[in-house]
């Protein structure tokens, strides 16, 4: 029922503007940049919606770099801070779910909103903060569920201009934005679909004029603010109200603020919080316990038990687990963005601002900031049971949390050969014995730990030398309209990587539709390294992948997006054949293939490296 919503009129709809984008661009020229309409890429047959490698693209780099991020959770919940007194006396606790949770009647968190104002909203402390903390990006709520814009929207009244005590003058995002800029610190914006207050939310009748308001205050957001990235929650399945919000919707939303900006970064919750929506995964509460296959990843955490501010919860993390965090995620090559809830004044918490202090004293000592920013994981040595090891370059980090007892060696488990040319503790003139030993090497330092949260052992490394970078130009690429490989191809050229995001309406050429496909690859695959690759294929619906005539990934069982992942040995310089057989039947259609090593972090498999027959 919910599916037919809008899907009916897109074809012809689609060609009509294609037919009109082609003639403007033959009577006028290219559109310039920020004239270009919103509708500029309509989904369709031919539509390919990945647009670069998130792994590697200039467009990810700072997010990928930065790892630690500020979230801040503020909104009109913010004026309980956490408590709503019943009018039979008793008391419901909750933060930014309070609405829901304690079932406050739409009048009660109305009038409660009327009240709200946030007066020492200081941007510049809260910009400093994150300065101080070693936080390098912001995301704020710019509406939670309960639906309130933070920012004076025209979609509608509720909004923290036209709904609050605060003064009116004031636009706390624009304040934001321009102290974050000053800070050399990105913005972005959570924004959460699901909407508990907007009346056409959840029936599907009027989901549309809410979707409309929802369009139009993402462009408000982006027009005004220029966010670097958005952050959307809400996607979920759920009742009271009900939440249908689609994979469908997802295509289309994400096609949306592609028009808007090509150069946003959002996580996966603006589609269905799967390995292919968004540009990262958004593990919440939860740090994964090894490298994430297939999509870059953020752990959103909190510092105390809730992201909202709640008056009662005085149980914070000590800056040692927080500081620890983040070195455990860094070195599994994901981001940390760390909570902080504004009282109803707007004011940080102290207990927040002092561990944030002592994170980000933690990073500025000695460097030891190195083992975070512009490093990730390393497939070159296994993760130790003392601490967390992260790479950057030639340089490995390795944050010990467990510091021996004096003459102990820490073991490291190497997974491929590489030798260590230097080791020294950051901020100590120890010496650090460095030996062959068993599976690896034993570091032996020579005197004690830096300090209690970590101390940060610097190996310089020198891995094997790597084959020069190669001249391919990309595999060949068969498209069928259909899902046997029966008949002449459709189209036969060279594809330079296997990176495809079809999704519903997509398909890999204009005359061949978005169901009922197939897609075989053929050539070489050349590494660089001698070692064991893993290789990783997103796909949906099914999937085969043959490297020198040996059957390694063998997913044919149709499914929804999904990663399957080989272990092959790889010589470098080799040139191993491959070939890829990929089908589409019916819904969304994805095909990806990525690798890793120990000497190359995750990516989509580059174009250099791979060759037609
Ligand atoms: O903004 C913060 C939280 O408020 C928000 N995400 C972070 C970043 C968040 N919302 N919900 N959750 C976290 C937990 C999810 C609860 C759910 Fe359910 C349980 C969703 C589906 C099952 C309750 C029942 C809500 C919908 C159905």
């Amino acid at each position: 029922m919910r599916t037919s919503r809008r899907r009916a009129v897109i074809p012809l709809r689609a060609l009509s503007l294609l037919l009109g984008m082609v003639l403007a661009t033959i009577l006028n020229g290219p559109p310039a940049a920020t004239a270009a309409p919103a509708t500029a890429r309509q989904p369709g047959p031919g539509t390919d919606y990945a647009t670069d490698d998130p792994f590697t693209s200039a467009r990810t780099a700072w997010w990928r770099q930065d790892r630690f991020g500020m979230f801040i959770h503020f909104g009109a919940y913010s004026q309980l801070e956490g408590e709503y007194r019943r009018a039979d006396g008793t008391v419901c606790r909750d933060a930014e779910w309070i609405k829901r949770n304690c079932q406050i009647p739409v009048d009660e968190y109305e009038d409660a909103a009327q009240d709200f104002n946030p007066a020492s909203f200081d941007a510049e402390a809260i910009v400093k903060a994150a300065k101080d903390a070693g936080q390098r990006y912001i995301v704020i709520t710019s509406k939670h569920h309960d639906g309130y814009a933070m920012w004076p929207t025209k979609q509608n009244g509720w909004n923290l201009r036209d709904h609050s005590s605060f003064d009116q003058r004031r636009d706390i995002l624009a304040e934001l934005k321009s102290a974050a800029d000053a800070a050399g610190i990105k913005l972005g914006f959570y924004y959460s679909i699901w909407d508990w207050h907007d009346p056409d939310f959840a029936d599907p009748a009027t989901f549309p004029r809410y979707e409309k308001r929802m369009y139009a205050q993402l462009k408000e957001l982006v027009d005004n603010y220029h966010p670097a990235l958005l952050w959307f929650d809400g996607e979920w399945d759920a009742d009271d109200p009900t939440n249908r919000w689609s994979a469908q919707d997802g295509e289309r939303l994400q096609t949306y603020l592609h028009g808007l900006d090509p150069d946003l970064i959002t996580n996966n919750r603006v589609g269905k919080r799967r390995v292919v929506d968004g540009d990262y995964g958004t593990p919440e509460q939860e740090i994964p316990d090894a490298p994430v296959d297939g999509q870059l990843w953020e752990s959103c955490m909190t510092l105390n038990g809730h992201w909202g501010f709640a008056a009662y919860d005085q149980d914070w993390k000590s800056p040692t687990t927080l500081t620890r965090n983040l070195l455990d995620i860094a070195s599994r090559g994901g981001n940390y963005l760390l909570n902080v809830g504004p009282d109803r004044l707007g004011r940080v918490p102290q207990p927040s601002v002092d561990r944030l202090r002592e994170i980000g004293s933690w990073l500025r000592t000695s460097g030891q900031g190195r083992a975070v920013y512009g490093a990730g994981a390393t497939g070159l040595v296994d993760e130790p049971s003392w601490g967390a090891v992260s790479r950057s370059g030639n340089r490995l980090y390795a944050s010990v949390t467990s510091w021996p007892a004096a003459g102990q060696p820490l073991h490291l488990t190497a997974k491929a050969p590489f030798t260590v040319t230097g080791a020294r503790v950051l901020g100590s003139g120890q010496r650090v014995g460095v030996a062959k030993a068993g599976d690896g090497f034993d570091l032996t330092p020579a005197g004690g730990p830096v300090g209690d949260i970590a101390s940060v052992i610097e190996l310089t490394v020198e891995p094997a030398p790597a084959a020069p970078q190669g001249r391919g130009q990309g595999l060949r690429e068969e498209v069928f309209a259909n899902e046997t490989f029966t008949g002449p191809p459709a189209v036969t050229r060279t594809d330079p990587t296997v990176n495809h995001t079809w999704r519903f309406s997509g398909s890999p050429a204009a005359d061949v539709p978005a169901d009922h496909f197939g897609v075989r690859w053929t050539g070489y695959l050349q590494p660089r390294h001698s070692e064991t690759y893993t290789l990783s294929a997103v796909s949906d619906d099914t999937a085969r992948v043959w490297i020198d005539g040996r059957l390694v990934i063998d997913a044919t069982t149709p499914h929804g997006p999904q990663v399957d992942k080989a272990t092959v040995a790889l010589r470098a310089g080799h040139r191993h054949a491959i070939r890829i057989e990929y089908t589409e039947q019916t819904g969304e259609a994805h095909m990806k293939l990525l690798w890793s090593s120990p000497g190359v972090p995750q990516q989509i498999v580059p174009r250099a490296q791979l060759y037609t027959p």
